[in-house]
């Protein structure tokens, strides 16, 4: 959601610190071509995918280090329990590639073995980026893959709404996803990299009204009218279409966000009892409202199946990530080109603390955790920021900002998370400092790449065992 649609501001992107290695003296590690690792990861529920942790979850934060001030070492400060397992930052390919070695490294500051959550937007379509813009990208990744850092890479997200450039094509985004994926494991190392494909959740589907509205009525009525009944809306599959196979996904995802009752969005209301749940698993006759009609985790993560599905296009088992997510606090009205303290008063209704600790509170909660057994990352959108013409604050963990609309509140929205979440520190695989003995050092930090680092183990075996399958089936 970072860059929807064209009323939402794009943030200026940082300038180029260095360039890395050459993609094409990165290809020296060979692996597999995509035929040769079909089948790999079909049905075996009990594999675990790239990254994926038996049963801790991981968590982290999509850190504003772009447009904003923040950083993932201050967030880590800030949060002062344990260290953060993975912060996610973004880019458009082509266009920001040589930024990317100075996103690594912001991550790397932290000091720790923190995965790298990459999302990846082709924000000037699919056919703008190369082959060698892919290898280009891959090279950076190997770099720091071959130094131990670990790469979590959404790639074209949201793809089934209509407010990016590349969003409700499903020919194109198959096409697109799979030659991106096919790239990237020729080059990194294929135990340190997963791929998540991470839609936007169906509430609302087809999101009409979006900046990019399709307009090809022939790719609706042949791929997206999955029932045939000639409408294209609420009862045809909005995930389905855009699934570009078990072989080419190693996690799947959503977008969820609360963000009040309706458009605009300026009302600040509790998120309903179960709303989370239901945004998950698809409840129309949720009491609340349309959460969608088919259940994102059953198709993905469960057993392939699910209500109104007639043909799977997965056999289940993937891990499940909610890729970003925050429930919205709307602070003041902002017309375009005002400055934040411009804002005026917006009514608070239960106020900040209440809404996101009603929301996140869905989120940590032991029962649905159990329930839900492969929900295996959280991801925080923490950007404050104008949409439309409000102001929303997202975040949970702050960034030091002040003005009338935010420090003492962020204060008390961080404390009381901080609390809950302390609750579930058995639950979460919490980063480890990279200097510790034992651990890989990631990037090139103090200490010798001699060992893997205790996070990776159970990955980097399943790397291994795939290593194994890969050079016997080239044999
Ligand atoms: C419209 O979609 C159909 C089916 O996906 C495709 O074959 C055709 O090339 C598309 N037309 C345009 C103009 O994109
Ligand atoms: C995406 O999903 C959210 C719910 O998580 C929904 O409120 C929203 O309308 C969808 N579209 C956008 C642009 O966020
Ligand atoms: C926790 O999850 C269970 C199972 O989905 C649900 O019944 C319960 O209401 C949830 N609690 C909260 C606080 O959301
Ligand atoms: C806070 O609001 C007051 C009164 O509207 C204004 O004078 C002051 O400049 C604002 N401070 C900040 C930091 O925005
Ligand atoms: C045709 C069909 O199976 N429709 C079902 C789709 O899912 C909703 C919500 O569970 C059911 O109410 C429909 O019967």
């Amino acid at each position: 959601m970072l860059a929807a649609s064209t009323h939402r501001s794009s943030l200026p992107l940082l300038l180029l610190l260095l360039l890395s290695a050459a993609a094409a003296a990165s290809r020296a590690t060979a692996a597999a071509p995509p035929h040769a690792l079909a089948g790999r990861d079909v049905g075996v529920a009990a594999t675990l995918a790239p990254l994926e942790q038996p049963s801790q979850v991981l968590f982290g934060s999509w850190v504003d280090m772009i447009g904003g001030t923040d950083t993932p070492a201050q967030t880590n400060d800030r949060f002062a329990f344990h260290k953060l397992g993975l912060f996610q930052t973004n880019m458009n390919i082509p266009d920001d590639l040589a930024n990317v070695p100075s996103l690594i490294a912001k991550i790397a500051d932290t000091n720790t073995d923190a995965i790298v959550y990459l999302t990846v937007y082709p924000m000037n379509g699919f056919d703008a980026v190369t082959d060698a813009h892919i290898e280009e990208l891959a090279g950076y990744l190997k770099t720091a893959a071959d130094a131990g850092r670990r790469f979590m890479i959404r790639y074209a997200p949201e793809m089934n709404g209509n407010w990016f450039v590349y969003g409700q094509d499903p020919v194109a985004f198959i096409a697109g996803w799979r030659r991106f994926v096919t790239a990237m494991r020729n080059i990194v190392d294929n135990s340190k990299i997963a791929f998540l494909w991470s839609p936007n959740s169906s509430n609302g589907y087809p999101f009409v009204g979006g900046a990019h509205q399709p307009v090809n009525a022939t790719a609706i009525l042949t791929h997206l009218d999955t029932n045939k009944d000639g409408k294209f809306d609420m009862w045809d599959d909005p995930y389905s279409p855009y699934y570009p196979g078990d072989d080419y996904v190693s996690w799947t995802g959503l977008s969820m966000y609360h963000y009040g009752k309706a458009y605009p969005w300026v009302d600040n209301v509790l998120p309903p009892a179960g709303v989370f749940e239901a945004m998950l698993t698809g409840q129309v006759n949720y009491a609340n409202g349309n959460y969608g009609v088919y259940n994102f985790y059953s198709m993905f993560a469960g057993d392939g199946k699910g209500q109104n599905v007639t043909t799977p296009v997965s056999a289940g088992g993937k891990p499940f990530m909610i890729s970003e997510t925050a429930a919205v606090f709307h602070q003041g009205y902002l017309k375009p080109g005002q400055s934040f303290d411009q804002a005026t008063y917006l009514y608070p209704g239960p106020g900040i603390l209440a809404i996101k600790q009603t929301w996140w509170r869905q989120i940590f909660n032991t029962t649905l955790l159990a329930q839900y057994p492969k929900l295996k990352g959280i991801c925080f959108f923490e950007f404050r920021k104008q949409e439309e013409e409000t102001l929303r604050e997202f975040r949970v963990l702050g960034d030091h900002l002040t003005g009338n609309f935010s420090s003492a509140d962020e204060n008390t929205v961080l404390s009381a998370f901080v609390g809950d979440v302390k609750a579930y520190e058995a639950k979460i695989r919490w980063a480890a400092d990279a200097g510790k003995a034992g651990v890989a050092s990631v990037d090139g930090g103090s200490n010798g790449a001699t060992a893997s680092a205790p996070g990776v183990g159970v990955a980097a075996a399943a790397g291994a065992a795939i290593a194994a399958l890969v050079s016997s089936l080239l044999a």
